[in-house]
């Protein structure tokens, strides 16, 4: 069959890799509004991976946030930030050319060099980043991950977490103030100048590029539980056989 022609393509080039095997992280996008539980869905999808898989202690999973894509301000757009009059719901206020380079390098299997976003000084912090190791699963967590093409053609798997409105800010309000520094009415300004028609313009048609809608977020591990499924099952493949899984889309089973 053609499956098993591509197989023994696809295991001729994993010879000729001079001794050590690329490996091809899977890529998962996980989109929805802000403070919809995006982090917390990343981290249950973490730990229960990393359950399933104590045998396999180098089986690595590791989640990046957009929030270390967001680009540096100028001058007066700093000013403006400091006022809460700076858009950082839309899609201009990040560097989707880093985002989708850095994201290319870890398909190729290079390790990269992530920064750290500070929302108390609303900057990259100039000395602070991690190192990203090559790993076996890759998550990608924010509010635009499926908004830009060339990064959402990417992903092995599309999360969208579709949580109430209401929630959402009912959570976002003391986030931002305790985590964040602000102050409660700059919070509501901010959030019905910026933050709901950004989502409801940029974020909320995004949703339909997503493999998976989880309602109610982080709570529904019934959804948690079927995405880890799957992605187990992918790992479990041998390295040929996810190649081609990834070539082929996941949902083909066939093959041999
Ligand atoms: P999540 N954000 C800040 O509040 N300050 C910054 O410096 C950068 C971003 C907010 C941003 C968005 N909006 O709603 C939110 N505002 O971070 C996205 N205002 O993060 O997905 O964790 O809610
Ligand atoms: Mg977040």
């Amino acid at each position: 069959s053609i499956h098993t022609f591509k197989m023994a393509e696809k295991s001729a080039d994993y010879s000729t890799t001079n001794g050590f095997e690329s490996k091809t992280p899977f890529l998962i996008g996980v989109a929805g509004g802000t403070a919809s539980g995006k982090s917390t869905v990343c981290q249950r999808i973490m730990e229960k991976l990393g359950q399933q898989h104590k045998e396999q202690t180098e089986r690595r999973v590791v989640c990046i946030s957009q929030d270390s894509f967001y680009r540096t301000l100028t001058p007066s757009e700093r000013l403006r930030a400091e006022r809460g009059q700076f858009n950082f719901d839309h899609p201009d206020a990040f560097d989707d050319k880093k985002l989708l380079a850095i994201l290319k390098d870890i398909l190729a299997g290079k390790k990269v060099e992530v920064p750290e976003y500070d929302y108390i000084t609303n900057s990259i912090s100039p000395h602070r980043s991690h190192t990203i190791y090559p790993a076996d699963v890759v998550l990608i967590e924010g509010i635009l991950v499926f908004y830009f093409p060339e990064v959402r053609e990417l992903f092995h798997m599309k999360l969208f977490v579709d949580t109430d409105s209401d929630t959402r800010l009912a959570r976002r309000v003391p986030r931002d103030i305790m985590e964040r520094g602000r102050d409660l009415e700059q919070v509501l300004n901010q959030y019905m100048n910026f933050v709901k028609p950004a989502f409801e313009e940029f974020c909320l048609p995004t949703k339909k590029f997503a493999d998976v809608i989880i309602p109610r977020g982080a709570d529904n591990l019934v959804a948690i539980d079927l995405i880890v499924q799957h992605i187990s099952d992918y790992l479990k493949r041998s390295p040929a056989d996810k190649s081609i899984a990834l070539e082929l889309g996941l949902s083909s089973s066939s093959v041999p």
